[in-house]
């Protein structure tokens, strides 16, 4: 699949750093397919993140997703390899190894307000596009 989804969390919204984050992805010659700023409710949000259900940090979570618009997009690449294009453009999920050039690594301080989520493989951007999108899936 050439599509994945890709959002821009309540910290990137809030920091205004929604258009150096398409930026990014646009400079590396993706492209935008459908892009909303939404607010999320708990449902949604608990959808979302349903493979954490079991975590302890899982309502943390979910207060963070709905507490302010996340910009949410289905994003487009050349080739199947879409999603572990953006993935790489993101960083690590930890802040800490989270390299210098990737968004995390250049613009987050902390992991759990790390600005950005984007599906890691085929079956969850089959998921969250169909999720937040589906019209798109
Ligand atoms: P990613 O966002 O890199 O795909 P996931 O899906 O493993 O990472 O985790 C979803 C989100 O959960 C992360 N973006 C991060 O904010 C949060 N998270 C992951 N691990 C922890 C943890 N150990 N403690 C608190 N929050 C965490």
């Amino acid at each position: 699949m050439n599509r994945t989804f890709v959002m821009c969390k309540p910290d990137a919204v809030e920091r205004g750093l929604v258009g150096e984050i398409v930026s990014r992805l646009e400079q590396k010659g993706l492209r935008l397919v459908a892009a909303e700023l939404r607010d999320v409710d708990k449902g949604l949000a608990e959808e979302h993140y349903a493979e954490h259900a079991d975590k302890p940090f899982f309502g943390e979570l979910v207060t963070f997703l709905t507490r302010s618009p996340v910009f949410a997009m289905v994003v487009e690449g050349p080739a199947d390899n879409t999603f572990s294009l953006i993935r790489m453009l993101v960083g690590a999920t930890k802040v800490d190894d989270a390299l210098p050039g990737t968004i995390r690594g250049d613009l987050a301080t902390i992991t759990t307000e790390n600005l950005v989520h984007a599906s890691d493989g085929h079956g969850s951007a089959a998921r969250e596009i169909a999720l937040w999108f589906p019209a798109f899936a």
